[in-house]
């Protein structure tokens, strides 16, 4: 059986860490990632080829490749792209325009379309006010789509980019025998949380950041007020719905965009499983008016009725499972030493 050529961007951060270890886990791919980083320590190996770099200044090199599948993670996140506002606008954007115009081209000369995966974001919605937030409970994709910050704002329009190059490239899809286009497919997460890596220089993060530091019996000031609500999802669901997605027949989908969703809780209900489970958890708020701002903005639920209608979509993780099944357990294990830590057996 041949292998199909992956190639992974941002290889290094949290999804794609994730996602590298479950490709190489299934078999069948021949993985190539890249990233501004030397890939960890436990990746080398499942990865047949690390690209270090730039990928903006780099792109040629990628032309050397035929790629089946595209997924691009490289991006500059919600909180750290408000302080390098147009770095980021280059990271996010001109490195997706960059790999559209690679896996069009390659779509159209070896008659065959890249499939290209793009992680979009709850930061593509905006609310006016917080009251609108609370108001409006669970989104639908087409709703509300007025981000305030540059990484929503280019998440949005990158997604705008995939369905150009997808459907409308040149208005090739007019001529009597159109090209062969690229096939995207984007999801948009919200939150995630992993038991194993920490994200860093998103706003969601301080749900992650407030149960890793509560695991180690670290004090956590958290920044954004107790009763602010998004959702969140475990990795491993949004691993699992990313490979979902890539592999269902085009046929299935209805559209390019898809909401997902696991559960939806506040910052207190955070604190509140991180006290029930470690003893001696000191977790403070100390709200930032700049990082607050964006989390009101975003949805506090998201509607994925469309995800599970066109492909099957349903998390494995809801609030209990992820904190009963997935988190605890593995905190259980990596912080087996720690004497606060609460029985659960
Ligand atoms: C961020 O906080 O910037 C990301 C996201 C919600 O896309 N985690």
């Amino acid at each position: 059986m041949t292998s199909k050529a992956v190639l992974i961007t941002g290889a290094c951060g949290e999804i794609g860490q994730a996602l590298v270890q479950n490709l190489a886990a299934k078999g069948g791919y021949r993985i190539v990632t890249t990233d501004l980083m030397p890939l960890p320590e436990s990746l080398r190996g499942l990865s047949a080829e690390h690209l270090q770099g730039d990928l903006v200044y780099r792109i040629k090199q990628f032309y050397d490749y035929n790629f089946d599948v595209i997924f691009h993670l490289a991006a500059s996140l919600s909180s750290k792209a408000e302080i390098a506002s147009e770095e980021a606008h280059r990271i996010n954007v001109e490195g997706t325009m960059q790999l559209l115009m690679l896996a069009a081209y390659k779509s159209e000369k070896r008659d065959k379309p890249v499939k290209f995966f793009f992680p979009s974001s709850i930061a593509a919605y905006g609310f006016p006010t917080l009251q609108d937030k609370q108001a409006a409970g669970r989104v639908k994709e087409d709703e509300w789509n007025h981000p305030h910050t540059m990484y929503g704002a280019n998440k949005l329009y990158c997604e705008k980019l995939g369905e150009y190059y997808g459907n409308y490239y040149g208005q090739r899809h007019l001529d009597p025998n159109p090209p062969t286009m690229l096939d995207f497919r984007s999801i948009r997460f919200p939150g995630l949380i992993s038991a194993f890596t920490l994200p860093s220089g998103g706003t969601s993060d301080y749900g992650p950041e407030m149960l890793h530091a509560a695991a180690q019996g670290k004090a956590y000031a958290c920044f954004v007020r107790s009763d602010t609500r998004i959702s969140f999802m475990a990795m491993p669901d949004a691993i699992k719905a990313i490979l979902s997605l890539v592999d269902v027949p085009r046929e299935m989908l209805t559209r390019e965009v898809y909401n997902i969703n696991a559960f939806s809780l506040t910052a207190d209900q955070f604190r509140k499983r991180a006290q029930d489970a470690f003893l001696g958890t000191q977790i403070s708020f100390e709200p930032s008016a700049r990082r607050q701002g964006i989390v009101d903005s975003w949805p506090e639920d998201l509607d994925d009725s469309r995800a599970r209608a066109d492909w099957g979509w349903q998390p494995d993780f809801d609030e209990d499972r992820f904190f009963d099944e997935y988190f605890l357990p593995a905190m259980r294990k990596r912080y087996a030493q720690r004497p606060s830590l609460r029985s659960y057996e």
